[in-house]
């Protein structure tokens, strides 16, 4: 599971990616601090089922704490882009390249209106955040369409030549973006292309299909950034003018303050949280003070920084993910060694059993018999999709 985060320059983007994942990627108040991709991990939470068992568990990928489970999500911050990036403006739309893998995006704007299309300061709400919502979209499709397009000729001829089906043409032009076959067919259903002539396709064409392919395969949602400097209104415009994408009010700083003053002992706070205490006031000098107090007022009018919340609303909400829980032992939901509970998978809704046994291992997808339901102990066969919060014990041929 990977999810990008995209977006102007200057509007947070680098701020957020270090509060989820506490590394130290540059940010500074200037367009372009990011010139080449960070990589991360962050984590989104599940109620761990251990306590259903009456023991700890012991997890591998996914720490558990007071019964929650982080459970690992790769993300990409990626440079700014500005309007026309697809030309050339700015540092361009190559990096985008690095999005390859990402199923989903997070968009981040700047709520206070206080940075125009370039990301450059300009006075708090002169700049209208949903402007940047509409021209990104536009540059991910120009991004897609010109994957698509590379070397186009050859390949729609020997297409045509060899008579594959445009399906597998566009599955093998789009390789490594990760659009499954369903967004494929989609796509072609609703743009009417010449189906056994790819290399009739125009220029336009292109352009509608891979538009029509982010819509079905990368969801997006926005991050209403700097909401510590914005107000509940600018949040509601913003959302009536972007919907039917959801956005959530953010405050990158702020969550990242916290993580840190968590980190280094000076507050108790878990992310997502909508407050914080800090057990020792007389190790935290005046300013730290203030700028607790600052943060304190964000959680009490917002609820919460929003940033732990956007990400889990990208992965459990936009991109439909459930959390299953392999074990070899259904009956004490452990693994070979006894560990109980090792592992938290993120599948998508309606993911088969079988298709969880080839998640934890090729081998047992191929031989799989039966899944056992760690709940109800009854066996369930290779289609059946896994519910939410499942433990399943998959039996293969030895
Ligand atoms: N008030 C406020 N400022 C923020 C917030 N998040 C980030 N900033 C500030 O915005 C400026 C830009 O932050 P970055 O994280 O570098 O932004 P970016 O989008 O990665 O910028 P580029 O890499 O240049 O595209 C910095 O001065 C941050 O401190 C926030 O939630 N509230
Ligand atoms: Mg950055």
């Amino acid at each position: 599971m990977e999810v990008g985060i995209v977006g102007k320059p200057n509007v947070g983007k680098s701020t957020f990616f270090n509060a989820l994942t506490l590394l130290d990627a540059p940010m500074a108040p200037y367009p372009f601090t990011t010139t080449v991709p960070n990589r991360g991990v962050g984590a989104v939470r599940a109620k761990c089922p251990h306590p259903e068992k009456g023991t700890p568990c012991a997890p591998g990928n996914a720490k558990c704490v007071h019964g929650v489970r982080w459970i690992p999500v790769s993300l990409v911050d990626v440079p700014g882009l500005v309007p026309g990036a697809h030309e050339g403006k700015g540092l361009g739309h190559r990096f985008l390249d690095d999005l390859r893998a990402a199923d989903g995006f997070v968009q981040i704007v700047d709520l206070s209106g206080a940075t125009d299309a370039e990301g450059r300061i300009v006075p708090p709400g002169s700049h209208d955040p949903a402007e940047e919502v509409n021209w990104l979209e536009v540059e991910l499709v120009s991004w897609v369409a010109e994957i698509l397009s590379r070397d186009y000729e050859r390949h729609a001829r020997s297409t045509e030549l060899d008579g594959k089906k445009v399906e597998e043409f566009l599955a093998q032009r789009l390789t490594g973006l990760s659009i499954p076959p369903h967004a494929i067919s989609a796509a072609l259903r609703t743009v009417p292309v010449d189906r056994t002539h790819p290399s009739r396709w125009s220029v336009e064409d292109r352009v509608a299909l891979a538009g029509e392919l982010l819509r079905a395969a990368k969801p997006r949602l926005v991050a209403a950034n700097k909401c510590d400097r914005a107000s509940s209104e600018a949040l509601h415009a913003l959302a009536q003018e972007v919907a039917p994408l959801p956005a959530v009010p953010t405050s990158a700083e702020a969550e990242l303050t916290l993580r840190r003053a968590a980190r280094a002992g000076l507050v108790e706070y878990a992310p997502g949280d909508p407050s914080f205490t800090i057990p020792e006031p007389s190790r935290l000098s005046p300013p730290q003070q203030k700028a607790l107090e600052g943060i304190r007022a964000i959680l009490s009018h917002w609820g919460s920084t929003g940033v732990q919340g956007s990400l889990e609303s990208m992965v459990f909400d936009r991109l439909r993910q459930i959390v299953v829980y392999p074990v070899e032992d259904e009956t004490h939901w452990t693994d070979g060694q006894g560990r109980v509970l090792p592992d938290a998978l993120l599948v998508p809704a309606g993911t088969t059993a079988s298709e969880v046994a080839f998640r934890v291992h090729t081998d047992l997808g191929r031989n799989f018999i039966r899944a056992i339901d760690g709940r109800t102990h009854r066996a369930l066969a290779a289609d059946h999709a896994v519910e939410p919060n499942s433990v399943i014990r998959i039996v293969a041929r030895k």
